[in-house]
């Protein structure tokens, strides 16, 4: 799927949007699904991972429902994913994330996982998949295009030159060197912006969370072989990974 100049825009600024990646009744399912969470959840929602002023927050979605299991493996984001990561990547979290109506939820500029490339190059990349609009005054995510390049992170407070906002129809997907300094931005409308976060790793690395701790025996014993691979359900280094990075099942 990917065109030589997805891939130059992949390698050079860092994002690719892909508008109208979702059909209207995907994006139908995810906020359905989406929502009956947050209400099941209520104020413990994004509590087993991260919790955040101002914004709404799911963790650990591959054990809430088929649809995150299925999601995944789509098969033109693993193609992204290769070209940034390289063929041997895994999953690393998939979270929900819904900046709240007039809330200062903005983000600082980072990297995910506070990760900088190493010898053998990029270690994480995310997909970003709009379940709203994003819009330029609803909490948007904002950019530092070709930050990924530059190999650190930013200092506190820092601004990037050339920063930009990503905006789109809601079922754009945009797919993200997550090396590339990114965050969210306030949300100054009525209404939240809702996105979740497929994200995925190089299998060197731990996993945010670490998936075969944390999903049901249910979950696991469905799993295609596919998908046990990008669980890393049946990769002994991965549980060395994981437990030498000292994680309960989640990884901060
Ligand atoms: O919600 C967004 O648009 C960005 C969130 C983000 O970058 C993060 O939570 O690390």
């Amino acid at each position: 799927m990917l065109s030589d100049s997805d891939k130059q825009q992949l390698d050079t600024d860092g994002f690719l949007a892909l508008p109208g990646f979702l059909s209207p009744q995907a994006l139908h399912q995810f906020r359905t699904k989406v929502a009956e969470l947050f209400a099941l959840e209520g104020d413990n929602a994004g509590g087993e991972f991260r919790q955040e002023p101002g914004t709404q927050r799911l963790a650990n979605c591959v054990n809430k429902g088929e649809i995150f299991e299925r999601v995944i493996a789509t098969p033109e984001i693993l193609e992204c994913m290769a070209h940034v990561l390289g063929p041997e990547f895994k999953l690393s979290s998939v979270n929900v994330r819904s900046a709240n109506p007039h809330s200062a939820c903005g983000q600082p500029l980072h990297a995910d996982s506070g990760a900088i490339p190493d010898a053998r190059g990029y270690w994480v990349c995310n997909s970003v998949w709009m379940l709203d609009d994003f819009t330029p005054d609803n909490g948007s995510l904002r950019v530092a295009p070709g930050s990924h390049r530059w190999g650190r992170l930013p200092q506190p407070g820092e601004v990037a030159p050339d920063e930009r906002l990503v905006t789109g129809k809601a079922g754009t997907v945009v797919v993200m060197n997550a090396h590339m300094w990114h965050g969210g931005t306030d949300n100054h409308t009525d209404v939240p912006r809702c996105a979740m976060h497929v994200y995925y790793t190089r299998r060197d690395k731990p996993q945010q969370q670490y998936q075969k701790q944390l999903l049901s025996p249910e979950v696991q014993a469905r799993a295609t072989p596919q998908v046990r691979w990008l669980l890393a359900l049946d990769d002994a280094e991965n549980d060395r990974l994981s437990v030498q990075s000292g994680v309960s099942g989640f990884l901060r």
